[in-house]
């Protein structure tokens, strides 16, 4: 009886890793071989993805190295018939120094990469224009600081954040409440949207089309209607855009979205 049932209980395991490693396969735009990442829509993209499926593949192999010295010590000194207490060691110095030194190794390389891709992703030289981009209680405001117009979307309709392609714009991230979070997924680069700080990091969208962004920081009550869009588009489309804001008297710079969307 008890076979049984750790038998139907491994089927269920297996039916579940398969099922997990199946549906994740069926995505339609494939991110499985990404780990999960969105198709990368900006130059600097495909820097984070690396360091994204770099950090899994070393996780795998220490996860297989660990598992298999578990299994191992499970099968090979598991308990035999006749056997009494196992010799009790302790002060094992040599093992305290291991189990010390290697997951100290294991930070620091982690440590090694991640600061030498970040320098390079908060770098701003070679910026093209600026935006500022206002998160505020619930929505965004974005700034664009070289035209001098702000957009701010409608009561109802969620903003939209225009780029040109092929260029590269620094974000500049302003809060004149609490911390939110500036996240759009295709960029795979996110940064919080700190109150009393100038947070900034540049991308060079390098894809047109548009694209999902949102707030990640619980920020209160509607924090999940914190959407908007992100528009890439060419540099005439752009200048034409950036007319029509200015066309609308959407002229100035915004420290705060409340007041121009009704019913806040
Ligand atoms: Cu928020």
């Amino acid at each position: 009886m008890k076979s049984v049932v750790r038998r139907f209980r491994l089927k269920i395991v297996l039916t579940a890793f398969a099922g997990t490693f199946l549906l994740a396969g069926c995505s339609s735009d494939n991110s499985f071989t990404r780990m999960g990442m969105p198709d990368p829509a900006t130059v600097e993209a495909p820097r984070i993805l690396s360091l994204w499926t770099g950090s899994w593949v070393a996780a795998w192999i220490v996860g297989f190295f660990v598992w298999g010295l578990l299994i191992w010590a499970i099968v090979a000194y598991r308990r035999k018939e006749g056997d009494g207490l196992p010799a009790q060691v302790k002060y094992n110095v040599p093992i305290e120094i291991l189990y010390t030194i290697v997951p100290l190794m294991m930070v620091m390389a982690l440590f090694y990469f991640v600061q030498r891709d970040q320098t390079v992703l908060t770098s701003v030289a070679g910026t093209k224009h600026s935006v500022n981009v206002v998160g505020w209680r619930w929505s965004w405001a974005f700034n664009y600081e070289e035209e001098g117009v702000y957009d701010v979307g409608t009561p109802g309709e969620r903003p939209t954040l225009w780029l040109p392609v092929d260029e590269k714009v620094k974000f500049e991230l302003t809060s004149p409440d609490v911390i939110h979070g500036f996240w759009v997924p295709a960029f795979l680069m996110k940064m919080d949207v700190v109150p009393g700080r100038h947070n900034q990091f540049a991308v060079t969208p390098n894809k047109e089309g548009t694209f999902a962004g949102k707030c990640t920081e619980f920020c209160g009550t509607d924090h999940s209607r914190m959407l908007f869009n992100v528009k890439v588009v060419s540099r005439a489309e752009y200048d034409a855009h950036m007319q029509d804001l200015k066309a609308r008297g959407q002229v100035g710079k915004l420290d705060n979205g409340r007041s121009k969307i009704a019913g806040e």
